[in-house]
């Protein structure tokens, strides 16, 4: 699969282009050598497209270091670094809220070492569970780790970065804390407490209603992300709550769509969602079915694959995250997240093996 690159890059805003510009200008009056050398200039911030823990981060990014950002879900995060490790202007990269598996992590050690070579600043923030392994060999390449499995990406880059952001920054990590439900951490529970309850979770929810409604809008979620680095609150962004509404209307028609289509194994809950995304309706299938853990998955045509979306009650017990990395690795595919929310890509011809073997390793 190819993505074009201004299908998923914001290009700089004009005022940063004639910085670039100027400090050509000073090199080649310095001397006529370094202009063939590219110079390394550019800010970018890879981030998690599909919720809105991802487009807060890069919003909060954005604030912080300004640059463009580049936002993917998890099939097209591979892509993506193999996008930017041949990008001579590259200086300085961030990485947020999107997790490794089994089956990415060798390739994104790879690529981390290869641009680490070229002296590109890398910093990886994220909050899915990782494989020690990993950790240790990007702190080797000297790459930046923030991690906590414990506190939302954008609470940690609020956390990180703060003396560099608005006060309002607060507010955006706090509705990336509730979305993830997060907000029950220490420092996301401090955040929560700024604001008003009931003001922070319709904020939130809007948010994501915009968010999960957008995703084939490249430009939209970028939109929103500049809105956000602006210090915009949801509700300032126009027709946000109008769009919500139209969400919620389909939502309840999905509730009516699970209840007639979810079938039951043993210990878990499934469903085949045709006509919208999987992480929509795998909530629905876990309450309705009645079971701990439900599961939703979509085919991806194009792809050969079907995304799949998991989820565990609070009654369920074991790490649903990491399960599903090492099943869905096993049967070609990927995945892993939390102990009760996580996703797969799993081989289309595999999603009956995936759902049979999952029921046996939940029980
Ligand atoms: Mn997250």
């Amino acid at each position: 699969m190819v993505i074009s690159q201004n299908k998923i890059i914001k290009k700089t805003p004009a005022k940063k282009v004639t910085k670039k510009i100027s400090a050509k200008k000073v090199n080649k009056k310095i001397s006529a050598k370094k202009v063939t050398t590219p110079q390394r200039t550019k800010v970018i911030c890879i981030s998690h497209k599909e919720d809105c823990d991802g487009i807060s981060s890069a919003a909060l990014i954005r604030q912080a270091f300004g640059g463009d950002s580049m936002l993917v879900d998890y099939p097209g995060q591979m892509e993506a670094l193999n996008q930017v490790v041949l990008d001579e202007k590259l200086k300085t990269l961030f990485i947020c809220d999107l997790g490794l598996s089994k089956k990415t992590q060798d390739e994104f050690i790879d690529l981390m070492g290869r641009m680490r070579k070229n002296k590109v600043s890398i910093t990886y923030i994220d909050h899915h569970d990782i494989d020690p392994t990993v950790v240790s060999a990007l702190k080797k390449l000297k790459v930046k780790v923030i991690h906590d499995i414990n506190e939302c990406t954008t609470v940690q880059v609020y956390a990180a970065y703060k003396s560099k952001l608005s006060d309002h920054a607060s507010f955006v990590a706090t509705c990336a804390a509730i979305t993830d439900y997060m907000e029950d951490r220490p420092l996301g529970s401090k955040l929560l407490q700024i604001y008003d309850r009931q003001f922070a979770l319709i904020s939130a929810t809007v948010m994501t209603y915009n968010i999960v409604g957008h995703q084939r809008e490249p430009d939209y979620l970028q939109y929103l992300v500049e809105e956000l680095s602006d210090s915009k609150f949801p509700h300032d962004i126009p027709n946000t709550f109008e769009f919500a509404q139209i969400q919620v209307e389909k939502l309840s028609q999905m509730i009516a769509k699970v209840k007639k289509g979810m079938k039951t194994m043993t210990n878990l809950g499934h469903m085949e969602i045709l006509d919208s995304g999987a992480s929509g309706a795998v909530n629905f299938v876990m309450g309705l079915s009645g079971k701990d853990v439900g599961v939703a998955y979509k085919e991806r045509i194009d792809h050969g694959i079907y995304a799949v979306s998991v989820r565990g009650s609070k009654n369920c017990k074991v790490h649903l995250g990491r399960i599903v990395n090492l099943l869905a690795t096993s049967l070609g595919g990927s995945g892993g997240g939390h102990d009760k929310a996580c996703g797969a890509v799993v081989p289309k011809p595999k999603i009956k093996k995936f759902l049979t073997e999952l029921n046996k390793k939940i029980k």
